[in-house]
């Protein structure tokens, strides 16, 4: 059995959503900016495409909905044009965000500073969340954008986005989520809430990797990322991606359509996975889930290294991440969990397990069967075991290397 269980690094493309792509490479392949028939020949599916993404997140009709190449170009531009508009060219200099967001945010952030820009880096509190208030308290009339993620990549936790962006628009500061993890995951309904931009990325949620956007409220300017021939716009210069977005329309639809009862279905199996993995003594999950993504499980397994976990699991057929993937090439702690308040060792132990709807109930059985026998193996030859070992005293032999 190969249990992939990586969903939250990304997710396998849905069939239905390759087939859907498959005309636009070969058969329907005009660039949609040329006049003759087969540029025009792929309009009606670009239009579908948009309206499926507008429908799934009740965007409105004024408001923008840009196609990129993936969320970390969207996190990216929306940064960087702001520092633009509003800082180089206005009165602002302040930027706040959390200290929980992913690479493509903080690192941008980081350069931003290097450019001069005021960056606030918000904690997060023992549950992994951002407390609305805080970020009521660090805004000044300086600070041109707030960014926070909708929910973390590394523990699934959701933000209070909604009152996050009320005080935003009281205060009358940009307010920008990174929702790559809650798009496809959880309703996000863009009528319900006050965001001026949004990024969220197709391959999480069994699209095609290689396309994202950038949602812009009610249009509103920003200075464009890509110059070029003003397509979209004029605010993304370059050829579209017709098979890409086709997916993206496609993908966005089928995650979207019946949400609640796909949410269900994943956060019941993932419950009992979570379950099952808490017997084990000396084993802790990050936050609370009823505030989590439903597919999400941070797991700290006493005793047991992470990469250790994940090259036993590996072995075992089963995919899973020690924290974003983008990051595991360091093997430093999980800086998630550092910032949720557990010490160094513990932040060296977690586990990082996100479910799909492709899931199934033998898979997670599999799982736990085999991460019960992981945790055996891998404790017996910890050092944190060996220390509760009585000691013989005297050299190791060589015999007892082997
Ligand atoms: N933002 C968040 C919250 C993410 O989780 C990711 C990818 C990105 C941005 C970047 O998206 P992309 O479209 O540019 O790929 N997150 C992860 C992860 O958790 N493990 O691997 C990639």
């Amino acid at each position: 059995m190969q249990v992939y269980l990586d969903n939250n690094a990304t997710t396998m493309t849905d069939p239905l959503v390759v087939e859907a792509m498959q005309p636009f490479f070969s058969e329907i392949y005009g660039n949609p900016n040329s006049l003759h028939k087969y540029g025009t020949a792929s309009h009606p599916a670009l239009s579908r495409a948009i309206d499926q993404v507008y429908n799934a997140l009740n965007a409105s009709d004024n408001d923008d909905i840009v196609f990129t190449s993936c969320a970390t170009e969207s996190n990216n531009w929306v940064l960087k044009s702001v520092f633009t508009d509003y800082i180089v060219n206005g009165e602002k200099d302040h930027i706040i965000t959390s200290e929980v967001e992913h690479p493509s945010i903080l690192s941008t952030c980081q350069w931003l500073e290097e450019e001069g820009v005021k960056v606030t880096y918000l904690p997060v509190n023992e549950q992994g969340v951002v407390d609305a208030n805080i970020v009521s308290s660090f805004i000044t009339e300086k600070t041109a954008l707030v960014s926070i993620m909708w929910a973390s990549n590394e523990t699934g936790m959701i933000n209070p986005i909604k009152e996050i962006g009320e005080i935003c628009k009281e205060k009358g500061v940009l307010f920008h989520s990174d929702a790559v993890q809650a798009v496809g995951k959880i309703p996000v309904n863009l009528k319900d809430v006050h965001v001026d931009f949004i990024s969220f990325s197709a391959h999480k949620f069994h699209g095609p990797k290689g396309v994202g956007a950038l949602y812009i409220k009610d249009s509103q300017p920003l200075t464009p990322l890509f110059h070029g021939g003003e397509q979209m716009g004029g605010r993304r210069s370059g050829t579209l991606n017709v098979p890409y977005i086709v997916g993206m329309g496609k993908a966005i639809e089928l995650a979207t359509s019946d949400i609640q009862s796909t949410m269900a279905k994943i956060r019941s199996k993932r419950d009992h996975l979570e379950d099952e993995l808490l017997k084990l003594s000396d084993t802790f999950t990050i936050g609370d889930r009823t505030n989590r993504t439903p597919n999400t499980i941070l797991i700290s397994i006493k005793g047991v290294e992470g990469e250790g976990m994940l090259w036993d699991l590996n072995n075992g057929q089963i995919g899973a991440s020690t924290g974003s993937a983008c990051a595991s090439e360091d093997l430093e702690a999980n800086t998630v969990m550092m910032a949720v308040g557990a010490d160094n060792e513990l932040a060296h132990t977690g586990i990082r397990l996100s479910l799909s709807r492709f899931t199934t109930d033998e898979e997670v059985e599999y799982t736990i069967n085999h991460f019960k026998k992981a945790v055996e193996r891998l404790r017996a030859i910890s050092s944190s075991f060996a220390k509760q070992q009585p000691t013989k005293g005297g050299e190791v032999t060589e015999a007892e290397l082997h």
